[in-house]
């Protein structure tokens, strides 16, 4: 995935045509598309090869099962056209291996939740966040999950894991966070879903976030 607007599309509508409008509309202000499960559940796994027209596809399934299971499912992610996987750290090493196996025969990418962005996200997962980030870290995962609502905790967790992976962070605009402070405490990419979908303009409302990333990697933020 290549790292220019810093910028990726939460497509959580559940209209298809809504869906491949959007992506086109917004498509020069994304990296990628995230696409989970309001979207897939409502059209079927095959919006995942559409929408790859416009921009590399995310699969959001936060797989989080035994390591047979999470196998059998990331294979279905890969097949049916997705260029990264989000799974759940919680669940282990041995799970997350067997993520990260599957998408090295695909030559593609496992992105791992460390950390969630609402206020039940510091409940049980903020505590052993750290701990999943080094694991994630150690095994080899491309990237992690940490929340835009609480930027000293992606500068802290960026601070684990230096620069061998990259961090997407969820929560922006609707949740209450702001995609320049998230990308100055260290996030390579915000993802952002109602701020853009729910927009009247959703290409006005993305270009507005990536005119607001661009300013702060100026140094003028
Ligand atoms: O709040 P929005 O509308 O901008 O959407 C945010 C999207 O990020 C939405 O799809 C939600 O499911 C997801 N998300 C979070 O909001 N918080 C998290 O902690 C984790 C995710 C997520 O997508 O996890 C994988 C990136």
């Amino acid at each position: 995935m290549e790292r220019k607007t810093r910028m990726i599309l939460a497509l959580d509508v559940s209209d298809r045509e809504e869906a491949l409008k959007i992506a086109e509309d917004v498509s020069e202000f994304v990296d990628a598309i995230k696409v989970g499960y309001p979207l897939v559940l409502a059209t079927g796994l095959e919006i995942i090869r559409e929408l790859a027209e416009f921009a590399p596809i995310i699969a959001d399934f936060k797989v989080a099962d035994i390591p047979n299971t999470n196998r059998l499912i990331c294979k279905q992610v890969f097949e049916a056209g997705a260029d990264a996987v989000i799974v759940q750290g919680f669940t282990g090493r041995d799970s997350l291996d067997a993520c990260i196996e599957v998408a090295s025969e695909y030559r593609r990418d496992v992105f791992v939740v460390s950390e969630m962005s609402h206020p039940g996200g510091a409940e049980f997962l903020q505590p052993v966040g750290e701990a999943i980030a080094r694991m994630a870290s150690e095994a080899g995962a491309f990237g992690l999950v940490a929340p835009a609502t609480r930027p000293e905790r992606v500068k802290k967790i960026r601070k684990i894991i230096g620069d061998k992976l990259t961090i997407i962070s969820p929560g922006v605009g609707a949740q209450g966070g702001r995609a320049s402070d998230v990308i100055a405490a260290g996030a390579d990419w915000v993802i952002v879903g109602r701020s853009i979908y729910k927009a009247e303009l959703p290409k006005e409302a993305a270009s507005e976030i990536a005119a607001e990333i661009e300013a702060e990697l100026r140094g003028e933020g």
